[in-house]
């Protein structure tokens, strides 16, 4: 693309005022990026927000997921909305503003009364679950005039929210137990959400009836060898047809979906499994001493490789450049991160892979390479960057999944810190204590950081100054352990917690309530439609910083 073209369309649109702000902030202390701005370089673009507006979604990429998306909402892009866990296939989409900046009201709770509660027996006897948990992200899109608010809960059920309204569009699909993960809406506009559950089956549904309809599901057991577990924590990515899903049987799946309609226009899906490999080999079940281990973090995918982790610490990429053309993928990256590795795996622009992971084990290999890790997938004999340590209790480590915003990458620890890193160089700028476990991913959307603790309360800081530790703008008490991550879609903030309820917050004046969907056109770059956070910004109270 010619970074000047598209300037100066922003600029004939009036979103360039919008960014001269955030780029001026932006300008003061973020001496590693600063080489980029005048480049050019997609690889580098991030870090600056003039680049980043007037970057465009590639939709005609000759790989799986284009390095030039990263960011950005789903390509192809026909669906305006925040679709599957972190939004893109890259793990790196967090939704859109204008972000409120000062406190939000709450906009509804789903349901009214009560909660949405299951029992379910994770082996150590039946318990009662309320809420959305771990990941819980709520999908947000554009449809026929309303924006739906999408997601699976603790009472079985795959909801279908009026996202204004916070009602039911049509009635929640009941699995058979309850649901952990994040659903993803299919890319492509195809009325097909693909959900798991811990009832044992992954499965696609219909919504564009008066009720959803299951038309497939895939079994744990569909496979062999399979190991461990049999639920479905992962978000799946769908691609050009393909869907990918590392399943709690410990293997990693993709099958061909061949979605159509049928006569009487509804959707179809004839689901074909075209391949599998296991999520272990046997040098990690030798290492990690023991032989049940489960996929539960969600598919990354970055050019043509495909990324996922274990619970047994095993990080691979896998090659699916030839998949279309039936050439089975094969394996061309291995780590070893010693343990659980949970969070999600992000990738950046330049292809380099963050990658979380738990400190339940505490063995020689964990401790050296620490639970938050920079990765150069090119570099397979060697390929740490900078890693991070978080040791100090049984267990530590990360469950959320990072987030990339500008030249810093933000993350949570179970002991409830907050951590902003310098993305070049892993020197960590700011720490933050909350009341942990923060399983929560957190979310960076219009240089607001969002980021909700386990007694129940949504924070927000500026992070308009990634050097800095980000000033608070506001907190707002919900009650209920918030481990969901947040969807934020046209400056509303949709999240589950473990109270029971999905809550919307949405600006409190100034009519910032969308009452309409934001024209699609906007939705093409992640900060088309923000503003800048004020510098007068007055922090409410604020949390102690954690210096251990
Ligand atoms: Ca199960
Ligand atoms: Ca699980
Ligand atoms: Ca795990």
């Amino acid at each position: 693309m010619n970074p000047t073209v598209n300037k100066t369309t922003l600029a004939l649109l009036g979103l360039f005022v919008l960014a001269a702000g955030a780029l001026f902030l932006s300008m003061n202390d973020l001496a590693p990026s600063q080489s980029s701005a005048d480049a050019g370089a997609v690889v580098e673009s991030q870090d600056d927000p003039v680049a980043a507006l007037s970057r465009q979604l590639v939709t005609d990429s000759p790989y799986w997921s284009d390095p030039a998306n990263v960011g950005m909402s789903y390509p192809p892009g026909t669906v305006s909305g925040l679709l599957t866990f972190r939004g893109n296939p890259s793990r790196t989409f967090y939704g859109t503003g204008p972000v409120p900046t000062t406190t939000p009201t709450q906009a509804w709770r789903y349901p009214k009364t009560g909660g949405l509660c299951g029992t379910s027996d994770d082996g150590s006897g039946a318990t009662t679950w309320c809420g959305t948990g771990w990941t819980g992200q709520p999908a947000a899109f554009e449809r026929e005039g309303k924006t739906w608010l999408v997601f699976g809960a603790y009472d079985y059920g795959v909801h279908f929210v009026d996202a204004l309204t916070g009602s039911d569009i049509i009635p929640p699909f009941k699995t058979g137990d309850i649901i952990k993960g994040s659903v993803t809406i299919d890319p492509d506009g195809f009325p097909l959400v693909y959900t798991g559950s811990r009832d044992n089956y992954l499965r696609v549904l219909s919504f564009d009836g008066d009720k959803p309809k299951e038309l497939w599901k895939l079994g744990a057991d569909a496979v062999s060898p399979v190991m461990w577990n049999n639920d479905w924590d992962s978000s799946p990515l769908v691609i050009d047809d393909y869907l990918f899903e590392g399943g709690e049987n410990s293997q990693f799946h993709i099958v061909k979906l061949n979605r159509s309609y049928d006569a009487n226009g509804e959707v179809q899906v004839d689901p074909e499994l075209v391949f599998h490999t296991p999520g272990w080999d046997a040098k990690v079940l030798d290492d990690w001493g023991g032989d049940q281990m489960s996929i539960e973090n969600s598919p990354t995918i970055i050019k043509d490789t495909v990324y996922f982790a274990n619970s047994g610490g095993l990080v691979q990429g896998w090659d699916i450049s030839g998949l279309r053309e039936g050439t089975d993928p094969h394996r061309v990256f291995r780590f070893w991160t010693g343990d659980d590795t949970d969070a999600t795996i992000v990738a950046d622009e330049a292809g380099f892979l963050y990658v979380g992971s738990e400190y339940e084990k505490g063995n020689a290999r964990s401790k050296e390479v620490g639970q938050m890790m920079k990765l150069d997938p090119t570099k397979p004999d060697d390929p740490i960057v900078w890693s991070i340590k978080d040791q100090k209790n049984m267990p530590s480590g990360v469950w959320g999944t990072p987030a990339l915003y500008q030249d810093t990458v933000v993350f949570d620890t179970n002991g409830g810190e907050i951590l902003g890193v310098d993305k070049m160089t892993g020197a960590v700028r700011w720490r933050k204590q909350l009341p942990g476990p923060t399983w929560q991913s957190p979310v960076v959307v219009d240089n607001v950081l969002l980021i909700g603790d386990c007694s129940g309360t949504m924070h927000a800081y500026d992070m308009s100054d990634t050097a800095v530790d980000p000033p608070a703008l506001w907190d707002v008490k919900i009650g209920g352990c918030i481990e969901s991550t947040p969807a934020v879609w046209n400056g509303r903030i949709y999240f589950g917690t473990r109270d029971g309820g999905m809550h919307a917050l949405s600006a409190t004046t100034g009519g910032a309530v969308p009452a309409e969907p934001v024209p699609s056109e906007s939705v093409s770059s992640e900060s088309a439609s923000s503003e800048s956070v004020p510098m007068e910004s007055v922090p409410t109270e604020s949390v102690p910083a954690s210096n251990n």
